[in-house]
């Protein structure tokens, strides 16, 4: 399935697109199979180290993390930092659907850019709601001039009740990385993301996508983007994911390397999933100690990553 050209051209002009229904239910269903496996992994580390008494194995892909995270606060972090990639998620990100299309925005040479998330958006939770961003600001200085698009890829149908994105139409425009701060700078002592300033965004129409599971939406690398709060009782899963041309700044240099996932000097090439994807990206973060068969403290739920450094070092300047 291809972007039709009204469909590419929108998507360079505003910065962002949605596809609906590029994905049938039995093609996400996997993903879905990984996630609830990752949830239980994670119900049997916390029981088996006392930090709960209930593993809430009745409840489903909907609910049982939203369980998780009020008796142990931090569970869905601790999901939404997980470093080892699934092989369903490789699947997705290398499938044909995501990859033709991809082409369509960057020509033939393709690498899967070492950013990836699986978010689990529980409900009422300060630390799901993502405030207005833009993807580049998250990483290295002048990663910003390569061209790195997102899929943003809901796993349930996503609205204003359980949180969606935002985006400014046009917002990437100016083309350049707009101020970031941190947002444990303003009150939100546990939060690990950026934002920008209302006074700093960019003029547009604020465009609320609401999603139905199966469709993707595309996004620029600059459009400023947020998600808005999950009032509902369900967790609004999704996955977020990145590509760009190889051997062009990723702005992960020293911390992990793009993977090549097509490419057209070789009509045989086979993606090597297997050291990149149990290498996690963060280092030294608990993700990687939640590996290790060790009990889980409260402490493995802070999460910290290079973008703080830099936009530490831009307040002080
Ligand atoms: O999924 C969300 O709630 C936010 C996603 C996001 O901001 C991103 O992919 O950059």
């Amino acid at each position: 399935m291809a972007l039709t050209s009204e469909e590419l051209e929108h998507y360079h002009t505003d910065g962002f697109i949605i596809v609906r229904d590029l994905f049938r239910e039995s093609e996400l269903e996997p993903v879905i199979e990984a996630i609830n496996e990752k949830v239980s992994a994670l119900a049997d580390r916390l029981y088996a180290s006392g930090n709960i008494t209930d593993k809430f194995e009745r409840e489903g892909f909907l609910t049982r993390l939203a369980k998780l995270d009020k008796a142990f606060p931090g569970a869905a972090t601790l999901i939404h930092t997980g470093g080892v990639l699934p092989k369903a998620f490789a699947d997705l990100w290398s499938s044909k659907k995501l990859l033709d299309i991809i082409e369509q925005i960057l020509g033939p040479e393709i690498a899967g850019h070492p950013v990836w998330n699986l978010r689990s958006k529980t409900p009422h939770n300060p630390l799901a709601t993502v405030p207005w961003h833009q993807d580049a600001a998250y990483l290295a200085e002048g990663s910003e001039h390569t061209f790195q698009p997102t899929a943003w890829i809901p796993l349930v149908d996503a609205n204003e009740v359980n949180g969606c994105m935002q985006v400014i139409r046009g917002g990437h425009k100016p083309a350049r990385v707009i101020p970031h701060k941190l947002e444990n700078t303003r009150g939100h002592k546990d939060s690990w993301y950026l934002y920008i300033e209302e006074k700093d965004l960019p003029s547009g129409e604020v465009v609320t996508c609401t999603m139905e599971k199966g469709g993707v939406l595309f996004l620029n690398n600059l459009i400023p983007h947020r998600s808005t709060e999950n009032y509902s009782d369900i967790v609004r899963w999704s996955i977020d994911l990145r590509w760009q041309r190889p051997g062009e700044l990723s702005g992960m240099e020293g911390i992990k390397e793009p993977i090549l996932m097509r490419t057209d000097r070789d009509p045989n090439y086979r993606i090597d999933w297997e050291e990149w994807g149990s290498q996690s990206r963060q280092v030294g973060l608990h993700d990687v100690l939640l590996e290790r068969d060790r009990p889980v403290t409260e402490e493995d739920t802070k999460v910290s990553g290079p973008w703080m450094a830099r936009w530490e070092k831009a307040a002080k300047s």
